[in-house]
């Protein structure tokens, strides 16, 4: 083979190579392949001049270049193209998926309160908000809880240092944390009559050591209903709905004897064990049945202290506590996760 027909076979080679690059990678390789010092083609067809004729050498040598030149603006104007097409818009690849923004999400706690009050919602309740601190008139004396109750023991309850001034001038100052929500409800019965459907959702505070089902600060939701002629039944009818209603269709429910010093008489409500359906398992320590609340028919002390006529109206009322809801629910083993701000089990719930 002369110099010349190396010159043209090398132009119809590199033309038939570049006619097929579609990627910037590719197009690498090709020009690697022409125009690398040591083992391009162009290099070779330079090296190849020392055999030609050397009256041909000046004219070969210029042709040689000329191709050379040709080939590296062939490979400019390929990867423009290149570049061109993937990067539309100065060079941004518009067609490339954008960045996932993180979302907050509602704490599991959030989701379930919000489940239940909405159920709540559905059958006439109305909401309460409250504060978180209160004064031991309305949480204790007004619950028929006397000064020489357990509860109200140092023990049990978080006193507030001096004590925190009302927002409203005309309260008494708040001196403890709510052990429950049950404050908010003997304020309305204070300034509303009955009829009286209030479900009242909220953190509450307890002196306990945390463990695995402990946690100092909690949530709770509580109910109340008050008319006349309210009797069991009516609690009974609204809690096995409501059951029904959160956990399964079939869920099993048992009203069990118990003792609150504000509801007489009172009891703890169990549910058939939405994980075995009542056969034995771990969760429910092989007995079928999940305690789930507290109730019972509101004490008459209770309308007393609120100025209702205990002869007059009945009612009822419940205590749920949305933590242990939520740990069975989400079968999470260990209350105290709820309040560690753990990004990696706060991202886990279906919102
Ligand atoms: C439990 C028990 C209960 C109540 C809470 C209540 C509120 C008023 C009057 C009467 Cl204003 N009762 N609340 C009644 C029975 C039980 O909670 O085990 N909670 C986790």
């Amino acid at each position: 083979m002369t110099p010349q027909t190396d010159i043209d076979t090398t132009r119809k080679a590199f033309q038939a190579d570049l006619a097929v690059v579609e990627t910037e990678e590719g197009l690498q390789t090709v020009r690697d392949r022409y125009l690398s010092r040591k083992r391009g083609a162009i290099a070779a067809l330079m090296k190849s001049m020392a055999d030609a004729d050397p009256v041909d050498r000046p004219a070969l040598g210029k042709e040689a270049n000329a191709l050379k030149q040709e080939i590296e603006q062939a490979i400019t104007e390929k990867r423009e193209a290149i570049t061109a097409s993937t990067h539309p818009i100065g060079g941004i690849d518009v067609t490339l998926p954008g960045r996932e923004l993180s979302f907050g999400r509602r704490h599991p706690l959030t989701l379930i309160r919000e489940q239940v009050v909405s159920l709540f919602e559905a059958m006439g309740f109305e909401i309460l908000q409250g504060p978180q601190g209160e004064d031991d008139y309305h949480n204790f004396e007004a619950l028929n809880m006397p000064v020489d109750h357990p509860a109200r023991d140092m023990q049990d309850t978080f006193y507030l240092e001096g004590s925190m001034p009302a927002s409203d001038p005309s309260e008494p100052p708040a001196t403890l944390l709510r052990t429950h929500t049950s404050g908010m409800q003997i304020r309305y019965m204070e300034s509303h009559e009955p009829p009286v459907r209030i479900i009242a959702p909220g953190l509450v505070y307890r002196r306990d050591t945390p463990d695995l089902t402990h946690s100092p600060m909690f949530m709770q939701v509580e109910g109340l209903l008050v008319g006349e002629g309210i009797t069991m039944a009516d609690l009974k009818g609204t809690l096995v709905s409501f059951l029904r209603a959160f956990f399964d269709a079939d869920t099993r429910v048992e009203f069990r004897p118990s003792f609150f010093p504000y509801t007489e008489p009172s009891a703890e409500v169990f549910i058939s064990c939405v994980f075995c359906d009542g056969h034995g398992c771990a969760v429910c320590k092989e007995t079928g049945w999940l305690e789930i609340l507290g109730c019972g028919m509101v004490h008459p002390a209770v309308f007393e202290a609120v100025g209702y006529d205990p002869e007059r109206y009945t009612g009822w009322a419940f205590g749920l506590g949305i933590d242990r809801v939520a740990l069975l629910k989400y079968r999470v083993e260990d209350i105290r996760l709820f309040y560690s701000n753990d990004l990696r089990l706060l991202e886990q719930f279906p919102q």
